[in-house]
């Protein structure tokens, strides 16, 4: 398998996966900044131009960070990232939902790449405005989730490497985490795999 992947970008949630299942894989660093996800050299393999993407063995892609997760999980039990019973399985998808659909993709997005969703650039101050304000509603509800639990669902799971993306943004913009999540991500940061994958992105 090869992750294609942007140094801290979201792809890092799905880096951190890939270090917990433990089955060999590659990496191949992709340049957002320099535009390198609209090459042909990357668009021939993820026309969607976006990290993170997922080259299989049998060389099929896959893409999406809750369908990556999930194969990874489903398809390596023995790390158990998926969790037992249709309850805890649905909270996970609830949470990984949550992150990518609303806090990545309306919150994030809007204060990272504001000329997305600006009609002009005057609105752009706006736009980023309210991104932040999706972004930090998106914190404390996630922050109520984790109250009395180590991890998203109780056991560690795929959820909690979608967690660690957002908790990853947040304190590297140097910004305070809520207390719940910032529990969460120290237990994040002690684990052996996330300080491998932050060694690797150039993190730490
Ligand atoms: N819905 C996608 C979102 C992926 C995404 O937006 N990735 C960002 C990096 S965090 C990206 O590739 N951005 C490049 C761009 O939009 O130009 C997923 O779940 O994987």
């Amino acid at each position: 398998m090869k992750l294609l992947y942007a140094p801290g970008a979201c792809s890092i949630g799905i880096h951190v996966i890939l270090e917990e299942i433990g089955a060999p894989f590659e990496i191949e660093k992709i340049s957002l900044r320099d535009g390198e996800h609209f090459k042909e050299g990357f668009t021939a393999r993820n026309p969607k131009s976006k990290v993170p993407t997922l080259i299989r063995d049998d060389g099929s892609v896959l893409t999406e960070f809750p369908a990556i997760a999930y194969y990874l999980a489903q398809t390596h039990p023995a790390a158990k990232l998926w969790p037992d019973g249709v309850e805890a399985q649905a909270r996970a998808l609830e949470i990984i939902d949550y992150v990518v659909a609303t806090i990545h993709m309306q919150g994030f997005s809007r204060m990272f790449a504001p000329g997305k969703f600006a009609p002009s650039e005057a609105d752009a101050d706006a736009v980023k405005k309210r991104g932040l304000e999706i972004f930090e509603t998106g914190l404390a509800l996630l922050d109520k989730t984790l109250d009395g639990k180590d991890y998203a669902v109780g056991p560690y799971s795929i959820a909690d490497a979608a967690v660690f993306y957002i908790e990853f943004w947040r304190t590297s913009g140097k910004q305070p985490l809520p207390a719940h999540l910032a529990a969460h991500y120290q237990r994040m940061l002690a684990r052996p795999a996330v300080q491998r994958v932050l060694h690797k992105e150039g993190f730490a």
